[in-house]
C-alpha cells in the first residue's frame, strides 16, 4: 500500500518540492497552506486522486486536528508528517525590527510546529511513523539580531526533546535543517543557494531508510562557489 505523507507549508517551495519528489516515490499526500490556490494548481498537477489539500493556518490546533480526522478519513492512516510552514521575520536587529512580524513569524514557527507536533502524533503512533521538521542551518549558527535564527533554535529543541519524548514509540524524528534555498521564502532570489528539491531528496533520503534507522538531522548547505 502506498505510503501517506502530510506536509505542512506546501504551497511554495521546499514543501511543493517535497511534495513532487514524495509523489514521484508513490506517496499520497495531504498537503497544507493558507493558499487554496496554489494548493490546488499543484494538487492538479500531481494527480487529484492521489493528493488532499487542506487550507489552514498551522498557528490552529482545531484546524490541524481536523485535518488529521479528514486525512484518516481518505487514506485510513499517515505515515510521514513533514512539518514545514514557516516564515521569516522583518530587519532592523532586535532593537529595530517590527514587533508584530516577529509575532507572526514566532506564533508560525514555533507554535505552529508544536501544533502540528500534536496534532498528527496519535495518528504517527499508529503508524509508527516518522516525523520531519524544517530546522535551519540558522538554528546552529550565531546571527547578528535574528529571531528568525532564533525561531529555529527552538526547532532544532523541538527536534531534540521530541525525540526523547516518543523514546520507544518506534516513531523516528529527523530534524532537515537548509542552509539558503532559493524559493519565495525571499523577495529577490538569492545567490549560490539551494534548489527547493535538494531539500526534497533530504526529505525522501530520510523517510526512505528501514525502520531501524533513525536519521536524526540533515544539515545541508550550498556549496561555497569556487575562486
Ligand atoms: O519558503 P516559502 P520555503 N500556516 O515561502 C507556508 C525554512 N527554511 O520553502 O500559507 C500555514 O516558499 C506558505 O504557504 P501559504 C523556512 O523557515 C527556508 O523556503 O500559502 N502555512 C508556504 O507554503 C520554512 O520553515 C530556507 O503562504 C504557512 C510555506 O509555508 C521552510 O523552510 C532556509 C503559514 C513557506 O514556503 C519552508 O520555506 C532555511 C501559516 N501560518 C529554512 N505561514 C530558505 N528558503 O533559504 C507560511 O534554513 N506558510
Amino acid at each position: 500500500q502506498d505510503r501517506v505523507m502530510l506536509i505542512t507549508g506546501a504551497s511554495s517551495g521546499i514543501g511543493a518540492a517535497t511534495a513532487r519528489a514524495a509523489a514521484r516515490e508513490g506517496h499520497r499526500l495531504i498537503l497544507a497552506a493558507r493558499s487554496t490556490e496554489r494548493l490546488d494548481t499543484l494538487a492538479r498537477e500531481l494527480g487529484p486522486e492521489k493528493v488532499m489539500t487542506v487550507t489552514l493556518d498551522v498557528t490552529s490546533l482545531a484546524a490541524q486536528q481536523a485535518m488529521v480526522e479528514q486525512a484518516l478519513e481518505r487514506f485510513g492512516r499517515i505515515d510521514a508528517v513533514f512539518a514545514n510552514a514557516g516564515r521569516g521575520g522583518s530587519p532592523g536587529g532586535f532593537s529595530g525590527a517590527d514587533h508584530e512580524a516577529w509575532r507572526d513569524m514566532i506564533l508560525t514557527n514555533i507554535y505552529g510546529v508544536g501544533l502540528t507536533v500534536q496534532a498528527t502524533l496519535p495518528a504517527l503512533r499508529r503508524s509508527r511513523g516518522h516525523m520531519l521538521l524544517t530546522g535551519s542551518a540558522a538554528g546552529r549558527a550565531t546571527i547578528p539580531g535574528s529571531m528568525y535564527g532564533a525561531t529555529k533554535w527552538a526547532v532544532t529543541g523541538i527536534g531534540y526533546n521530541l525525540r526523547e519524548e516518543l523514546r520507544g514509540s518506534g516513531i523516528r524524528v529527523t530534524l532537515i535543517e537548509p542552509g539558503m534555498v532559493d524559493t519565495p521564502f525571499f523577495d529577490e532570489p538569492p545567490e549560490h543557494a539551494l534548489e527547493p528539491r535538494d531539500i526534497a531528496n533530504a526529505v525522501i533520503y530520510a523517510v526512505n531508510q528501514p525502520a531501524h534507522v533513525d536519521i536524526n538531522e540533515i544539515l545541508v548547505r550550498p556549496t561555497p562557489p569556487v575562486e
